[in-house]
């Protein structure tokens, strides 16, 4: 705790950059709107919908990947960072979209995505023709091992994030290259300068000079692996690859990359704003060393814990559900709200992204009777959080997972066909569901495909989303949950996210800023918070639950007023059905 933090002062609002109080919206280009009937949202039409994201009181628009690819990890696989999907559109539609989010007082922020890059990226294409050529070491190539029985295996025995080995077998060239997510996403090498150089020149400045204002930075703490690729213990004995994510998270040289890269290629641009991914650093002080403002790498970073609530324990469990305590999501919140108190960090709000299911559907309920005022109640804990706030396409009208009877064929995520398949080849020892069955009652749940669905505009055919065939179908619901039907209904979830917004923004000096002190931590059905800084307070009271419960902080309202709640009528000391109230 700095000496001049009282216990209630969050963080000094003297290094107030642009980016703290901003609200960002996250755009899933493939989904959000569809300009020209080819069934693909596209970037022209993101810039007809920026009056949209304004009324909503977006500050700030980040886009992802739009870049070429083979789109086998929808975007997540780069073939050309200087170039754009021609589905998507044109570098020149990017600099109109920059130029309309700027006319009107907003940012642009793009995805930057150089821990891999495509296999059909001409840095690859070069890496693989030979062993002697120049880009060979812009990748990570190693021979192969033998068994005793002398068949051929990978240099070792790591698990990647789509199921199946971290390394494919090159015939060419005879060795195995290294790829944490799909065998189409080689891993670049950023032990090598030249390489890094590259990236920076080629993914970074190019947007930077067309005025883009930042990054959300893709699998921020992976660039760094330990590269003697050594076996890791055996965790999961049914299978010969096993989880391995401490051999590249957090590595020997992250710090010194990220440094290096917001010295050189950040900022000479000024006050450009970064956004990290950080996977697997649960402690506090670690991820201090990314958000510290003094230690100059990023601005500040998302903690995936949040959406990995009701995931396995483990990789290979990852879409196993696991049912969840509301005291694990007041952990992961308080834990995330204030590890900056006293620090010169920064942290972030978000509960939903293209990678995670509908927070509606995991953590409040799709059911008819409750869909649109648990959506309220998460709107009133999200808007509270201290932090930059992100929220996802759809989630400002209260979208929700698909039907559970969709197939797997309505499936399209290779990370969760990666598990769905892995686990039709696994032999079943007979009885109990099969892993199969639960990875499809998981990916019901949790699979990345929920946050992919068409952007539901209206209650025309395909929800107002493309007037062509959607590359993903779009929800059955649509009829009842589109913009066009919540646009002018005061009691809507989207005239809801509206107004609480503003409120944030009123209320800044608390909400965005504010110390965060969870009331009723053993409680597992209602969550209770204080924001607090100098004299002011406001409680935050959230019932998780479709039934009645109990207000027990009734005494911690003593002062204080009813500042906005999802209910027109509660009775004090009773909270309703998923109700939620800020009073301040
Ligand atoms: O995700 C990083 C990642 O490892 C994800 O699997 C994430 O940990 C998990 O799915 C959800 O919490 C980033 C992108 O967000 C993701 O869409 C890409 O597939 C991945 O990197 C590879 O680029």
């Amino acid at each position: 705790m700095s000496p001049h933090a009282t216990q209630d002062t969050a963080v000094p609002t003297g290094t107030n950059n642009w980016w703290k109080e901003a609200t960002v919206y996250q755009v899933y280009p493939a989904s959000f709107y569809d300009s020209n009937g080819d069934g693909w949202g596209d970037i022209p039409g993101v810039v007809k919908k920026v009056d949209y994201l304004q009324s909503l009181g977006v500050d700030v628009v980040w886009l992802s990947p739009m870049y070429d690819s083979p789109m086998h990890d929808m975007g997540y696989d780069v073939s050309d960072y200087e170039n754009v999907l021609p589905a998507y559109g044109t570098v020149q539609d990017v600099e109109s979209l920059v130029e309309a989010c700027h006319l009107r007082g907003m940012k642009l922020i793009l995805d930057l995505v150089v821990n891999h890059s495509s296999d059909q990226h001409a840095w690859f294409q070069e890496s693989r023709s030979s062993k002697d050529n120049d880009k060979r070491d812009w990748y990570f190539w190693r021979p192969p091992r033998y068994d005793e029985a002398g068949n051929r295996m990978p240099p070792s025995n790591y698990r990647g994030y789509f199921a199946g080995s971290t390394w494919t077998w090159d015939e060419k060239t005879e060795e195995y290259y290294l790829h944490l997510y799909a065998k189409e996403q080689p891993d670049l090498n950023w032990d090598n300068k030249t390489t890094r150089e590259a990236i920076y020149n080629s993914a970074v400045r190019f947007w930077l000079d067309k005025g883009v204002d930042g990054f959300r930075v893709d699998t921020v703490n992976k660039y760094s692996k330990h590269t003697s690729f050594p076996d890791v213990p055996i965790t999961d004995p049914k299978s010969y690859i096993q989880p391995a994510i401490g051999m590249w998270c957090n590595g020997p040289r992250i710090h010194e990359f990220l440094r290096e890269m917001y010295d050189e290629a950040f900022a000479p641009y000024g006050d450009v704003m970064t956004v990290g991914e950080l996977a697997n650093t649960p402690d506090p002080k670690n991820v201090l060393e990314y958000v510290g403002a003094s230690a100059k790498e990023l601005s500040m970073v998302f903690h995936l814990d949040i959406g990995h609530i009701g995931m396995g324990p483990s990789l290979e469990e990852k879409y196993i559900f696991t049912p969840w305590k509301l005291t694990k999501m007041k952990s992961i919140v308080e834990k995330w709200q204030s590890f900056i108190e006293g620090t010169d960090g920064w942290t972030t709000a978000f509960c939903e992204n293209h990678d995670n299911g509908r927070s509606v559907s995991r953590f409040g309920s799709d059911a008819p009777e409750f869909r649109e005022i648990s959506a309220k109640m998460l709107a009133l804990m999200m808007v509270t959080m201290t932090g930059t706030l992100f929220i996802y396409q759809g989630q400002e009208i209260g979208m929700i997972n698909a039907p559970r009877e969709w197939p797997i064929e309505e499936y399209k995520d290779i990370e969760g066909l990666g598990y769905y398949r892995e686990a039709e080849q696994r032999s079943e020892n007979g009885g109990g569901p099969t892993r199969k069955e639960n990875i499809m009652d998981g990916l019901r749940i949790l699979a990345r495909d929920h946050s992919r669905l068409p952007m539901q505009w209206d209650d025309s055919e395909h929800a107002g989303f493309t007037t062509g065939k959607p590359w993903m179908r779009a929800h059955d619901l649509y009829g009842e949950i589109n913009v066009k039907r919540q646009e002018n209904d005061a009691s809507s979830v989207l005239s809801f996210w509206k107004d609480v917004l503003r409120l944030r923004k009123e209320y800044r000096e608390l909400f965005i800023h504010g110390a965060f002190q969870v009331l009723d931590y053993e409680n597992q059905e209602t969550f209770c918070f204080v924001k607090s800084r100098d004299e002011k307070r406001a409680l935050v009271v959230l019932n998780f639950t479709d039934k009645s419960q109990p207000f027990t902080q009734t005494e911690k309202t003593a002062g204080m007023k009813l500042l906005v709640g999802n209910y027109s009528v509660s009775s004090l000391g009773t909270l309703k059905p998923f109700e939620g109230r800020v009073y301040m």
